[in-house]
């Protein structure tokens, strides 16, 4: 294109302000449109100024392709208890009593701006259905922006406050749990559940699209898929891992000492880098 259709094409703002102002190209002014005041990232951040810069918004998608994934707007693992610490330092259900299995967990989180709808939406482990698989099938729920929920595995578990189940969700959030959303699994073997060893989680859509993966130990069980929706878990004994930014750009890590406790379930880790709030300038 040449350098003369190319000027034309800026904003008519622009060339005012190229009058007005320096004839060196690198210090010209480029007016970027701000159109709402709402929490974004990055590849948000991105995209608007894509737009300022006359440049597709896929192209500044491109540069942060992590962000950029099939399905837009998903929930993400942030925490996993698979190895319950021993004695009463084991009581992440908070029923007063330590269980090998009732007290493992998952934790999920919403980074997004919307609500994700997870009505049959699964969580399940490496068993297969006839072999002592941990199987979650969401109700009807809509886990809100920023919010996060809790499944308990639940064998031998009576947890405080409001809890939910596969046939209906919590009435509200549990204060007992950072005012999270809890569910059980309401299992009733202790052959299901995870294996300290070597075991795997996943999450799906009720189409049985695979979201997210994560994997510790060397399970003879190979997980659904192999790319970068799978996870890598620390090995850990006697801690949860969980991630240490709630979002996708968060690696995992054992969880450190918080309070007497290595587990925070319902307290999700801090918001992912360049996430921030962007401030309209035009209403
Ligand atoms: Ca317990
Ligand atoms: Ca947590």
């Amino acid at each position: 294109m040449e350098e003369s259709s190319r000027r034309d094409e800026r904003p008519k703002a622009e060339s005012e302000l190229t009058k007005q102002g320096s004839q060196d190209p690198a210090l010209q002014c480029i007016p970027i449109p701000v159109h709402s005041c709402v929490v974004v990232d990055q590849t948000i951040i991105l995209a608007v100024m894509a737009a300022g810069l006359g440049l597709a918004p896929s192209a500044a998608l491109a540069q942060n392709s992590e962000k950029a994934r099939p399905g837009g707007n998903l929930p993400i693992i942030t925490e996993v208890l698979y190895a319950v610490p021993k004695g009463e330092a084991g009581d992440a259900s908070q029923d007063g009593s330590r269980h090998a299995t009732g007290d493992e967990f998952v934790e999920i989180h919403n980074p997004s701006d919307t609500p994700i709808r997870l009505a049959g939406w699964t969580i399940t482990d490496r068993n297969a259905p006839d072999a002592g698989q941990f199987l979650f099938v969401f109700p009807e729920f809509r886990l809100g922006p920023g919010e996060t929920l809790v499944l308990f595995n639940g064998l031998d578990q009576t947890i405080p406050g409001p809890v939910g189940t596969a046939e209906q969700p919590p009435a509200k959030p549990n204060d007992k749990f950072n005012n999270a959303w809890v569910f059980t699994a309401g299992n009733t073997s202790s052959g299901v559940g995870f294996a300290n060893s070597g075991d795997w989680v996943c999450l799906r859509t009720a189409q049985g699209e695979v979201v997210s993966c994560v994997i510790w130990g060397s399970p003879d069980e190979k997980p659904p898929v192999t790319d970068d929706r799978l996870i890598t878990l620390p090995k850990t004994s006697r801690a949860s891992t969980q991630r240490t930014l709630a979002g996708l750009d968060g690696s995992f890590e054992a969880h450190p000492t918080v309070a007497g406790l290595r587990y925070s379930p319902g307290t999700p880790p801090p918001p992912a880098a360049g996430r921030q709030l962007v401030v309209e300038s035009d209403r």
